[in-house]
């Protein structure tokens, strides 16, 4: 690609960086909350934990946060397309999806 290209390139997404959004689902009285969210492609996703034990947000093979402890949070970014389902490893009553268009 030539350097002008290039330029356009980074010009052309710029839009789409910009228009990133952040989402929290918070993690309180053993709930995913909201426990179906919606989001776009390239939004951030935060689960704080506000329990005091810690939980997971955990879909095999597309996302795993390990223990987020009580206080603490994990971030992950949406790529791709979908409707993902996860559950906290430790409660799997504890369930969430997160779709992202
Ligand atoms: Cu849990």
């Amino acid at each position: 690609m030539s350097p002008l290209r290039a330029a356009a390139a980074v010009a052309a997404a710029l839009p789409l960086l910009a228009a990133a959004a952040t989402h929290t689902v918070t993690i309180e009285n053993m709930k995913f909350q909201p426990e179906a969210l919606q989001v776009k492609k390239g939004d951030q996703v935060i689960w704080l934990n506000k329990d005091l034990v810690p939980h997971t947000a955990t879909a095999a093979g597309k996302f795993d946060s390990g223990a987020i402890a009580s206080g603490k949070s994990w971030r992950w970014t949406a790529k791709s397309a979908g409707t993902v389902a996860y559950v906290c490893t430790y409660h799997p009553g504890m369930k969430g999806s997160v779709t992202v268009k």
